[in-house]
Parts: C-alpha cells; structure tokens; sequence
C-alpha cells in the first residue's frame, strides 16, 4: 500500500499543471516546455489579421473515395465516404486500384475557384492528401499520386492557380496519418516500430516541403490524422514542422491540430496556452454562444459537412439529415459572433464537377453573401450579451444584429452595457430606419415590421458610448 502511495506522488510529480489558457502563469508555477506554445496571445501580423478577416472559407475533400462514393463490393456504408477504405477493411493495393478509373473529365479548376468565390468565400482548403494516402499532386515520395493515374494533372497547381487569379486565399488540408504507408505506425512498441516510424515521419516532412516548395503562394496548413499515440509521442516533430513551413513561407498559418507538446498535450500546451496560430477542434460542432465565451480570447476556425457527416462525395445523401442554406448561415453567423471563422465542406464528384445539392446550395449562400456580407468580413466577437433572436458581430465601431428567429411581436431585445447608447438602427440591405425604445436602463426594443421578413436580415446599430446615464429608470423599493 505504502508503494502505490509512494509510486503515485512520484507520479504526480510528472504530470503538468493547467490553468486557465491565455493567463499568465508565474514563472516558476509553469511547466518547462520544449515544444509549447510559441506566444500567449494572438498573432496580429498582416497575414494573420488576413485570414481572420476572410472568416469564411470553403474545404474541398476530393480523392479516390470519390470513385466508390461509399459503397463497396456492392453493400453502401453510411459512414464518412472519405473512410470507406477502413469502414470495409479495403487492403490498400484493392483501394489502391481506383487509381486506374480517376479520370475527372469534367474538372476544370477556373470553375470550382468561381463557385467558391460566388458563395462568398475568401479562402479555399484542399486535401492534398487525405488518410488514404492519395495525393492529388505528383509526390515525388510517392507512387500512390494523380501522376500514376489517367488524369496526370497536378490537380493542386491547376487549383492553387485558379484560385489565386480570383483572388481566394489558399489553404492546404494535409493528413499526417496515411493508411497506406508501410511505415505509418499508431503506436510505438517496439524498436521496429521506433525505425518504421522516424522514416516516416521523414517522408511526410519531404512531403511538406515539396509542398511548401512547389506552390509558395499558400496561406496556411490545416493538419489532420494528428491525434495516435505515435505522433503525440513525438510533439518535438509537430514544432519542428511548424517552424520549418514558417522558414518556407514567411506568414504562413498552421492550426492547433498539428500540435502536441513535451509531454504529448495536444491543441493546448501543459500550460493551457494554444499552440499553432489558431484552433482548430470545432469540427461539425461549434462553441455555445453563453457558456464558451473564452473561445473569444484566441483566433480559432471551425468546419462542418452539410450532411451530418460526410466530407468525400458519398453518392446517398439521403442517410442523414442535409442542412438547409439557413442553417449553414446560423453556423457562418454564430462562428464569426464569436470570434471565429467558418469553412463549409463541398466533396466533389469523381468525374470533377459537383453534384446539384452542393450547387444550390452554395448559390444560396451567395446570395444571402452579397447582400448581407459586411456583418461577416472583418467581423468578430461584439462583447453583448446573446439574445434569442440571433446574433451580434461587430468591425470595429459598428455593430451588426444578424436576425436569424423573429418573434411573432416583432421587438428585438438589445441590452447594452452601462453608459452606451443606440444612436440609429437601420436595416443592412436598403437603410431603412427602425423604431427603437429604451423599455429599461440599457435595454432597448427595436420594432421590425414582420410581414416583409422572409429570411435571416441584418439591423445596423449606431451607438455611442457616453458616461451620462438616462435617469428615468429607478429600480422599484421592495
Ligand atoms: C473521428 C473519430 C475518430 C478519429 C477520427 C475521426 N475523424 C477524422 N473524424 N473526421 C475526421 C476527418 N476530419 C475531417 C476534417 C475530415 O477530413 C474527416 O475525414
């Protein structure tokens, strides 16, 4: 007994403090890091003010799982298409097969840039390679690329290029787990696996710095597959990889998912800071608007599917529930609100173009974009408290209420902090003036006449901030 006691305090002794991310711990109550975070607030060099200011970005998942579209040896798996390879235990020369039949005819770079840009994105991430290992340029590392297959384009120069004439930003998913490298190992047991595994972390390095090397022009790598056991026990190479893209190209961006510390913490530091530029875990799920306000304090970018949860082309969409152009827009509106960014998953079709679903849907969002764009581009956390109706973004002195639920009163509750006041609100998209009412000290109603409201709308506020108080409100002696 007197042994486990004794063996667990030795324990303890190892195991890293926390504390509140983003608050300065003193010195001496810190864990000495190696591998930790780089700074404890956010960057705010041009390039990193540039990619949050795009705020909303399009992914692209496109590989060989494109071709099966999650179906396998004639049964449809409801899981994630881009996993069929695992969901049907496929061996990888089988999957590795499908390379023979990638031929996307109708693939024409110009056009996916324009449907990007027509929805109102500011940035596009590629998969340059998903967990597959297929990579969608000719990888001198590998043989399992779209130079090995009819096609022979690098399909990545051809999108870096049109994306980069329309003037969107281009960002680079890349998987660090590669279901079809010898080498990859999801722990490390044995010596063996230790060899296997170094040269593998060596090829995925080559594999960055071709990337890196071949198409200067990205803004950032978004990396995925990060999370075994065999890369957290390796965090040093996470931050070597970090610094080495960033000596590659100067202002480049990485997200907190590559990222593992001294002692294998990952997104996070042992000490709770961030590491990388921005986080990056609110995948298909975001942060509530009340009770996760921290969120506020560090750059962060979310994604999701428009079906549950499909990234790849899955050829039955009618498995799960597909959101609607007004629920995408909630989550674009919320991520932004709180400070964040939102990129929205299209999984083209294996012969290039995209299916009709994906097309409509993405006009939609164009369209709501244009007109109602500058409560999204520069926009951020606006320190008000939630209402039900929707939310608050704010860029710099103006601030925006996004009306996503109106009630059947047609009066929008606004409460403001002590000494600010609205000066004007006006509707986004034609100026029209609304009536507002202070109905308590800081709390206003605004009046929308409901008949013409037939989708989510912007009100402008105009407010000022002044240390004189109205004086017509007096709490009620009880
Ligand atoms: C889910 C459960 C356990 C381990 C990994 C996952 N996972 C991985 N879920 N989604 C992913 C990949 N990240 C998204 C951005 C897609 O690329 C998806 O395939």
């Amino acid at each position: 007994m007197k042994r486990i006691l004794l063996l667990a305090f030795a324990f303890m002794a190892f195991v890293p403090l926390r504390a509140q991310p983003n608050k300065p711990l003193p010195a001496d109550m810190a864990t000495p890091l190696e591998y930790g975070a780089e700074r404890l607030g956010k960057r705010q060099d041009p390039d990193m003010q540039r990619f949050r200011d795009n705020r909303l970005g399009v992914f692209w998942h496109w590989g060989l799982y494109a071709i099966p579209g999650g179906e396998w040896d004639g049964k449809v798996y409801p899981g994630a298409a881009e996993w069929l390879k695992a969901w049907a235990h496929v061996p990888t020369p089988d999957w590795m097969a499908l390379m023979e039949h990638w031929n996307p005819t109708r693939f024409n770079a110009r056009s996916w840039a324009r449907m990007a840009k027509n929805m109102g994105a500011r940035y596009v991430k590629i998969t340059t390679k998903h967990h597959e290992g297929f990579c969608l340029w000719p990888s001198a590392y590998s043989s399992y690329t779209v130079a090995q297959t009819p096609c022979k384009k690098d399909l990545i120069g051809e999108l870096v290029k049109a994306c980069n004439e329309e003037g969107l930003d281009v960002h680079f998913y890349f998987s660090v787990m590669d279901w079809s490298h010898p080498d990859y190992r999801s722990d490390i047991k044995t010596k063996e696996d230790e060899e296997a595994f170094s040269r593998f972390l060596e090829f995925t390095e080559n594999q960055l710095k071709e990337l890196a090397t071949r198409y200067p022009t990205v803004k950032d790598f978004w990396f995925d597959g990060t999370w075994d056991a065999s890369i957290k026990k390796n965090g040093w190479w996470t931050a070597h990889v970090e610094k080495m893209l960033k000596e590659m190209i100067p202002g480049v961006t990485i997200n907190s998912r590559l990222r593992a510390d001294d002692y294998g913490k990952r997104h996070f530091d042992s000490n709770g800071y961030l590491m990388g530029d921005y986080e990056s875990g609110y995948e298909r799920r975001l942060p509530d608007p009340v009770k996760d306000l921290k969120v506020t304090r560090w750059d962060w970018e979310a994604c999701m599917t428009i079906p549950e949860n499909q990234w790849g082309y899955h050829k039955d969409w009618s498995l799960s529930y597909v959101k609607t152009p007004v629920e995408i827009l909630d989550r674009i509106v919320h991520a932004v609100s709180m400070g964040g960014n939102m990129v929205v998953n299209f999984g083209p079709q294996a012969d290039g173009d995209f299916r009709a679903e994906e097309k409509s849907i993405s006009e939609a969002i164009g369209k709501w974009m244009k007109k109602n764009g500058a409560c999204i581009y520069g926009c951020g956390y606006a320190g008000l408290d939630k209402q039900d109706w929707g939310y608050y973004t704010r860029n710099g002195s103006q601030i925006y209420m996004v009306v996503f639920n109106l009630p059947f009163s047609g009066q929008l509750t606004v409460k403001l902090p002590k000494g600010m006041q609205i000066l004007r609100a006006e509707t986004l998209v034609d100026q029209e003036d609304l009536r507002f009412v202070e109905t308590e000290r800081n709390t206003y109603n605004i009046s929308i006449p409901v008949k013409k409201v037939t989708e989510p709308f912007v009100i402008r506020l105009e407010t000022v901030s002044s240390q004189k108080e109205g004086k017509q409100f007096r709490e009620a002696l009880t």
